[in-house]
This record gives C-alpha cells, sequence and structure tokens, in this order.
C-alpha cells in the first residue's frame, strides 16, 4: 500500500506495526547508455544486479597519505571531539564518526569534487549531486564496535525525507581493511526489495542510533531469509580501494578487535532530482549535519 501524505507518495512504508517488504520502485542506474562518466557500461550491469561496485585503487598511495594524515589531524583535534558532528564510542569514548567531513576538512571536500568520485556519482544517478551526508568511520582497534545489519535508505526516507531510492554511497579505505578488522558487508542483490521495518522511531531518535541503532532494524526472520537468499559478501583491501554501493543494500560490519585500526570516508551522493522533503516516519528530521538540507551541486 502506498499513503499519500502533504502532496508526497510514500512509495515505501516503514516503522510501522509491521515488518513489510515492497518491491523496489526505482531504477538503480539512472544514466542512460549515453551518460558520460569513467564507469564501463558492464560495471554499470553489475551494479544494477549486486547493488554495488568495488575499485582496486581510486586513489593513489600517494593522495592516500594525505587522507590519511588529515584523518589523523581531525581525530585528534580537541574541537573537533567536543563538535556535536563527532560521535564517540560508548565504551572506551573514542571517535567513531566525524560527520560532515566535507564542510570541516578542505582535503576532504576537494576529495567529494574530484571527478573519479563525483564523476561516477553523477553517471549512475543521471544527474547533478550533492552530498547528503559524508562521514568517517574511524573503527579503531582493540574493540571498537560495529554496525548492525540495516538499509541507509530505510533511514533516509524514514527521518530525513528522501523520496526516491536515487542515492549511491563511496566508501573509501583509509587504511587497509582485512577480512578480519571490521569491513563492510553487503548482502548482494538486496537493494532490489525495501524492507520496511516495524516500530515507530522515537523521537532525538538519531542520538543514540548514531552509537547502536533501536529504529529500523531488521528482523532476525528477514536477515535470515535474505542472506540464505542472497549470501553476505565481505569487502577487503588496501587503503585507496572503494566500494560504490547503492543506497537500499543490506549491509553492516562486525566489530574490530583486531590492533589494526579500519577507517574509511563514506560520502553520500543524492539526486539534485530527489532533494529531501519532510521526514516519512519520523517526528522530526535529523540535524542537517547528518542529512543535509544545503542541495548545492557538486561542482
Ligand atoms: O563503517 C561501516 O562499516 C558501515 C557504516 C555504515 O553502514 C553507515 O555509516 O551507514
Ligand atoms: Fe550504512
Amino acid at each position: 500500500m502506498t499513503t499519500t501524505t502533504t502532496n508526497v507518495t510514500d512509495l515505501y512504508p516503514t516503522r510501522g506495526a509491521t515488518e513489510v517488504a515492497t518491491p523496489r520502485q526505482d531504477p538503480v542506474v539512472w544514466g542512460s547508455p549515453d551518460t558520460p562518466g569513467p564507469v564501463s557500461q558492464g560495471d554499470l550491469q553489475a551494479l544494477d544486479r549486486d547493488g554495488f561496485l568495488a575499485i582496486d585503487q581510486l586513489i593513489g598511495p600517494d593522495e592516500v597519505e594525505v587522507y590519511q594524515r588529515e584523518l589523523e589531524r581531525l581525530t585528534t583535534d580537541p574541537a573537533i571531539r567536543e563538535d556535536e558532528r563527532s560521535i564517540v564510542e560508548p565504551q572506551s569514548k573514542e571517535i567513531r564518526s566525524v560527520f560532515e567531513v566535507h564542510r570541516i576538512s578542505e582535503v576532504f571536500a576537494k576529495l567529494v569534487r574530484d571527478e573519479r568520485v563525483v564523476g561516477r556519482a553523477r553517471q549512475i544517478l543521471g544527474s547533478d549531486v550533492y552530498v547528503h551526508q559524508s562521514r568517517i568511520n574511524v573503527k579503531p582497534g582493540f574493540g571498537a564496535s560495529g554496525f548492525y545489519w540495516h538499509s541507509d535508505f530505510e533511514t533516509w526516507h524514514a527521518e530525513d525525507g528522501l523520496s526516491n531510492m536515487r542515492t549511491i554511497s563511496v566508501s573509501i579505505a583509509l587504511t587497509e581493511n582485512y577480512d578480519t578488522n571490521g569491513g563492510l558487508m553487503i548482502m548482494p542483490g538486496s537493494h532490489k526489495t525495501f524492507l520496511g521495518c516495524a516500530g515507530a522511531t522515537p523521537k532525538d531518535n538519531y542520538k543514540k542510533s548514531l552509537q547502536m541503532q533501536d529504529a529500523g532494524i531488521p528482523s532476525d526472520e528477514a536477515l535470515t531469509k535474505m542472506a540464505s537468499e542472497y549470501g553476505v559478501k565481505l569487502f577487503t583491501g588496501k587503503a585507496g580501494s572503494a566500494t560504490w554501493f547503492d543506497c537500499n543494500c543490506m549491509h553492516g560490519s562486525g566489530d574490530n578487535i583486531t590492533p589494526f585500526p579500519r577507517s574509511n570516508v563514506f560520502i553520500v551522493f543524492n539526486s539534485v532530482e530527489n532533494t529531501a522533503v519532510e521526514p516519512f516516519s519520523a517526528p522530526i528530521r535529523r540535524p542537517d549535519f547528518i542529512g543535509a538540507r544545503d542541495f548545492t551541486p557538486v561542482r
């Protein structure tokens, strides 16, 4: 069933009384074969089928060093730590995420504008794009906690008001992502079904959910069914490698109990033709640093 509120049709109902699966109503690749960009047609087909695209070396070793230094600077700056954009680990109090890095750091702003990055996003989404969210997820060693299974779009739809699945993320490794230090896991093909989750969104949900999610969580039954059907793929790669993934992929990552930090920068591009409206299933919008309200296209 689709419902209409404030003249916007809700294609993807979620956070009601029960969990409900809805077939995807949107394309994965919005560009046409003529849309210019660095992604091959074969890779676009694979992205459509699997929901992700892995790139061995998106940025070279010299450049990686620059980003690593910037990451170090941001995570050790006391002013950044105090900023509301920094999220700390509940136990160790170490920095877990820093949001809006493309606004607090010229180095990361430049990465966003890099044609290897924004060019792919434009090509896949078939339009100009803006940044809906950016963050570094630091995942230091010795016990940093993981991210439980979720679809990003479920949250962005429910809490940020993105109407359509016209949003793509890239996760760029700034430290090596091994098969042991809490790398990203995706269920290939899961992006073709939207899993609406059971349970209303609490007010100010985001404050807790950034440390530990408790709304928008798929049931064990749904995850078992999806994992059995799709399998689970783990992404590994050297610093400088990248994973592009569709906004509706079922994904997550485990804790990092190794001594080796797993620090990645995530950039979320949304089409300028899909700008945020009011949240579909939450009492209030999340703050702009988590779900942007400035829709200026990246140039
Ligand atoms: O850092 C990770 O492994 C996953 C992060 C994630 O899914 C998110 O930030 O939405
Ligand atoms: Fe996510």
